[in-house]
């Protein structure tokens, strides 16, 4: 018999990128009372991973929960940044509404578009949350107006459209019913949680089922199983039964474990608490099974009661890379782990709950071809594992294109949405215009600032976002979406300018670097250790030139005039990760270890390289476009 659980309400939070939803989470739970007395608490408490509370987004879906007036509120923080889209996609079928939050000085924006268009995918209600109205020259009434043009653009139903309305700052802790009243405390959001978001229905007969939305991995209880009780009930020690449904639809779905549920826990703030007992409508945590993969279910024990779930459905990937082992002579002198079979595990594991992530092996044992939505989400995978102790090699990013039936060759786009000073709108244009991108819109933002909408190949914006903040003396700020694939525009313009590859292994010293510097930048600076073939800076000239940085000046009695002048060295230019990836051609790699990021050649030894050139050329034009990727240099 189906029922409603009054005493529940299951919630995601979304919205574009630093609209304010991990604040807004840190307001509720406060208010509730979720933090324990004394408790030291971050701000954005929830971005708790070392690189979310360094760059300052969140990277990870994840659960908390709080109560308020008797109701426990389930409440799912999500990225907003687009490359992290498919950790929203994930975790919405645990929740019944999403609290649509929208910045009152931005309007909705191209990621507000995509979670928006999810959510309403799976029916879920809206209620929509226009936060930083304390910002000066903000304008709440447009933002919703905005917004509901946006909800009814999106094929939502009458009663998606009808939402509710709750105006806040999430940051100065307030929240109005209208934005032109008196404030009130932002108990007002949590009340309409509990009005408008439906009670999750539960059927009282079902036997269990979880669908895991969430791994975790705790070093004390292994691996935890996050997600929502759709059916029956649980409790610690009952044997339960880990389900996967297999890639043919037709295919049974393979059990792959019977286990006891260790352990049970529930949330609550920023901790987890162990349950005795937990039932449909629940988010909880469960323990105690020995592998794992988000998209399982767990469910009865029992065959004839088993259920199971489809597989979770994500955007496709766009974005690939190849990932291969350091093979450099300075392997293995600061990491750990450094083989392909660690590398290879690595990866693998990473899939099971990164879920727009795709990875294959390739033809060779020691490399593996790594799908992602885009340079960030790459980027942050690349990083996780320098800190976890990780060596590798990664090439450059590419597009994925598909071939149409027809033969067409197709790319991905993006829909570009940039916001700077207007005296920098032209540049801009001029610059995204030449990367083949097709200007749609351009807007007034505000005194002085502008708003440029635009449809560009998404190859043409790796490493984009770095030169916007040059071209815009940092006042840029891009915003980007998938727009699904079009025709494919042909070759790029691709790096103007050549690099110095170091001769031989040695040490730098000033005494050289000074006369290289005037060839080009350099990324190296003096008393570092290089090696024959690694990347020593650009080259103004459009060529390659190998160099020899390692030259030391000789010393003699003799005092020559003109010999002894001062060196100055420009610092070296010291390249991000997602800079140097964009960097690097396509015959060249970057060396990712915890302590250091170097550029290199594929190839290290010039002759062969030369050799590879040579032969290169000899195929010349002639080389074949049936990879789709050939002709791409960006
Ligand atoms: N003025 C103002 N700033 C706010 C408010 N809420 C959040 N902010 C600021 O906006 C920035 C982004 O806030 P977050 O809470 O990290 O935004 P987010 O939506 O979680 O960001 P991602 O998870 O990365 O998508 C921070 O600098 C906040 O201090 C608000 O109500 N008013
Ligand atoms: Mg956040």
């Amino acid at each position: 018999m189906t029922s409603h659980r009054n005493d529940v309400r299951n919630v995601a939070i979304i919205a574009h990128v630093d609209h304010g939803k991990t604040t807004l989470v840190d307001a509720l739970l406060q208010i509730a009372g979720a933090f324990r007395r004394g408790e030291v608490v971050n701000e954005r408490a929830l971005d708790s991973g070392d690189l979310e509370r360094e760059r300052g987004i969140t990277i990870t879906s994840k659960p908390t929960a709080l109560t308020h007036k008797d109701v426990r509120i389930h409440i799912v923080d999500t990225p907003g940044h687009a490359d992290f889209g498919g950790e929203v996609e994930r975790v919405l079928n645990m929740v019944d509404a999403v609290l649509l939050v929208v910045d009152a000085w931005e309007g909705p924006m191209p990621q507000t578009r995509f979670v928006t268009q999810k959510a309403i995918e799976l029916g879920l209600k809206l209620i929509l949350v226009v936060n930083k109205i304390d910002r000066v020259g903000c304008n709440p009434h447009k933002t919703v107006d905005d917004t509901f043009d946006l909800v009814a653009s999106l094929d939502a139903s009458e009663q998606q459209l009808d939402f509710p309305v709750v105006f806040c700052s999430a940051r100065e802790r307030y929240a109005k019913r209208d934005p032109d009243g008196e404030p009130e405390s932002m108990t007002l959001v949590l009340d309409t949680i509990v009005e408008h978001a439906p009670a999750p229905t539960v059927d009282d007969s079902a036997a269990l089922a979880m669908w895991v939305s969430t791994l975790h991995y705790d070093s004390f209880l292994g691996y935890l199983a996050i997600g929502r009780i759709r059916s029956g009930k649980i409790s610690p020690a009952t044997r339960v039964a880990l389900v996967r449904p297999e890639q043919d639809v037709a295919a049974p779905p393979t059990c792959v474990e019977v286990f006891r549920a260790t352990k049970v826990l529930g949330f609550q703030g920023l901790r987890r608490f162990e349950l005795g007992h937990a039932e449909a409508g629940d988010i909880v945590a469960i323990a105690g099974m020995e592998t794992l993969q988000v998209g399982d279910t767990i469910t009865s024990e029992a065959p004839e009661l088993r259920r199971v779930f489809p597989r979770l459905a994500v955007d496709p990937p766009t974005m690939v890379m190849h990932f291969r082992v350091n093979d450099g002579p300075f392997a293995g002198k600061e990491g750990t782990w450094i083989t392909s079979r660690k590398l290879r595990e690595r990866l693998f594991r990473e899939v099971r709950s990164n879920v727009a992530l795709r990875v294959s092996d390739t033809e060779s044992a020691d490399e593996f071809e790594v799908c992602g939505r885009g340079e960030l989400h790459l980027g942050v995978l690349i990083e996780t594992m320098r800190r976890e102790g990780y060596e590798l090699c990664v090439s450059r990013p590419r597009v994925i294109f598909e071939r149409l039936a027809s033969g067409e060759l197709q790319e991905p786009y993006e829909r570009v949405v940039i916001h700077c000073d207007t005296p920098y709108t032209g540049a801009v244009i001029q610059e995204l215009g030449s990367r083949m991108g097709e200007l749609l819109a351009i807007d007034d933002a505000g005194p002085g600032r502008s708003k440029l909408e635009l449809r560009v190949p998404t190859r043409a914006l790796i490493g984009y976002r770095s030169e916007l903040l040059t071209a815009t003396r940092g006042t840029g700020v891009m915003a980007t979406l998938f727009d699904g694939y079009g025709s494919y525009l042909g070759p790029m313009r691709s790096r103007s300018h050549g690099v110095q590859i170091v001769l031989e292994d040695g040490e730098t010293f000033t005494y050289s670097l000074a006369r290289l510097q005037e060839r080009g930048e350099l990324f190296v600076g003096p008393q570092i250790n290089v090696y024959a073939g690694m990347i020593l800076g650009t080259h103004v000239r459009d060529n390659d030139i190998i160099v020899n940085p390692c030259i030391q000046k000789k010393f003699t009695n003799v005092r020559a005039a003109g010999s002894d002048e001062k060196l100055f060295l420009t610092p070296p230019r010291v390249l991000a990760l997602e800079q140097a990836m964009a960097f690097i051609a396509d015959d060249e790699l970057l060396e990712a270890t915890p302590k250091s990021l170097r550029l290199r050649k594929r190839w290290l030894d010039h002759n062969v390289r030369k050799r590879f050139e040579k032969h290169q050329k000899l195929a010349g034009e002639g080389r074949s476009e049936s990879t789709g990727e050939a002709a791409d240099s960006g």
